[in-house]
Order: structure tokens, then sequence, then C-alpha cells
């Protein structure tokens, strides 16, 4: 039997450069609606570099043979986007794909929002190649970007927690509960999403008298205000 040695930490370095590269290239796009009367479609972003422990676990999970991680591993490198609405998952979806060919390739795309998976999971994902230039070279590494609401991660966050317990066997009456919280989620979705004019237009005030204050030091401060 042929014994492959990697040196994971060479090996993952490109894939840690770039998911900073990919983080900072969505805060910027978020960072460019400031002073916009849209809202950025992006909450929050964060990235991580799957670990040998993680890559490993799944290469066995799915018959991946070491020497074909990096070609058949899609989420080595991982990025997740968060929104508040789901309308916005399609306006970063649009950025991403308005990026193909230029700076990243799309692979493929898995709409698991509108293809729901049995677990429940909800998140629309885009499988990229992106090209990094590290001190040893060029390199093209596959990366999945997961986008998805606050409502979705929150779950998602949840069931993955339970899976880790169980360790990938969750029982019946807990996967139903899961099941059926992942349908509450939906629904929440949809009702922000039924009153998302308001939701912007009040912040607009909200930013519009915080700015209003900044600007004229002698407007009084606002009367301390107490929980509802
Ligand atoms: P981790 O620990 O989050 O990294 P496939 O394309 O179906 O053959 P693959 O590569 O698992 O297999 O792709 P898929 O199904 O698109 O899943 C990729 C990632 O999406 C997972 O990575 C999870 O992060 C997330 N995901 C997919 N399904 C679920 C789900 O049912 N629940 C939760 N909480 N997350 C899910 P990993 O490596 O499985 O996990």
């Amino acid at each position: 039997m042929d014994v492959i040695l990697v040196n994971w930490e060479l090996m993952l370095l490109p894939y840690s450069q770039a998911v900073s590269e990919l983080i900072a290239k969505a805060k910027s796009f978020s960072e460019g609606f400031a002073g916009m009367s849209e809202p950025s479609p992006i909450e929050t972003v964060e990235g991580r570099v799957k670990s040998t422990e993680s890559i490993l676990e799944k290469a066995k999970r799915k018959n991946i043979p070491i020497d074909e991680i990096e070609t058949k591993m899609e989420d080595i490198a991982g990025i997740r986007i968060i929104c508040r609405f789901v309308d916005d998952i399609k306006k970063v979806v649009e950025f991403i794909r308005e990026r193909d060919g230029f700076d990243l390739k799309i692979i493929k795309e898995h709409d698991y929002i509108e293809n729901v998976k049995p677990s429940g999971y909800r998140s629309y994902h885009i499988i990229i190649e992106y090209p990094v230039i590290t001190a040893y070279g060029k390199k093209n590494v596959l990366c999945e970007i997961q986008i998805r609401t606050l409502a979705m991660n929150f779950w998602a966050i949840v069931e993955h927690s339970l899976k880790y317990k169980y360790q990938g066997q969750i029982p019946e009456d807990i996967h139903n509960r899961l099941l059926r919280s992942a349908e509450a989620a939906f629904r929440l979705d949809n009702e922000i999403s039924e009153i998302r004019g308001d939701i912007i237009e009040a912040e607009h005030k909200i930013r519009a008298e915080h700015n209003r204050r900044a600007a004229n030091p002698q407007i009084p401060p606002p009367p301390p205000r107490s929980f509802p």
C-alpha cells in the first residue's frame, strides 16, 4: 500500500489566503452601500478553512482518496454570507455571478432553498474556483460560498451541533422537531420579507437622525431609552 504524506500546513496555505481575500471582497462590496437608499444585502461575512481532522473525516465518509482531496473536496475553503432578507440572497448571488470569469470561476450552484434538503437545511451554495498568488506561485483552489438568511443560519448552526452531539444519528423525535423548526424559520423569513419596506424605512429615519445629531452638537441628546 502506498503511503501518502501530506504537508497540511503548506497545502492549506492557499485556501486560507483565498478565504481572507474573499471575505475582504464581500465586505468591501457591502461597504459600498453606505449612504445608498438600498441597504447592503450582506449582514455579515465569515469564513474558515476546514480542519485537517474534518477533511480526513469527510474524505473517509465520501470515499475520496487523499491525493484527490484538492480536486474533489469543494469546501476546504468556505465563505458564509449572511443576509437579513430572503430576497437579499438573490442579490448576493448576482454579485458573485457578475464576477464569473473576472476574478473567480463558478463551477456549480446548489439551490437548497428551492430544493430543501431532507434534513430541513436551506441555503444557497456556489462552488467557485479562485486563483491565489502565494509565495509558492499561482494556484486555483475550490471554495464553497454559502449564502443564507439569519434565520436559516440559526437553524443550520443548531442542527450542526446536534448532528455532532449524536454523531450523525439524530433521534427521530429531535429530527422531527428540527424539521418543524426549519419550517418555522422559513415562515419567519417570509413574514419579515413582507415588512421589509417598513424595516428599511425605519432604519433610514434612525440613521438620518443620528447623522443630524452628529453634524450638530447643539441638538440635545435624545432622552435615555428604556426597554419596551
Ligand atoms: P461542515 O462541518 O459544515 O464543513 P454533496 O455535494 O451532497 O455530495 P457535500 O460536499 O457535503 O456533498 O455538499 P453539500 O451537501 O452541499 O454540503 C456542504 C456543506 O453544506 C456542509 O459541509 C455543511 O456546511 C452544509 N450543509 C449541507 N447539508 C447540511 C445540513 O443538512 N445541515 C447543516 N447544518 N449543514 C449542511 P460539511 O462538510 O458536511 O460540514
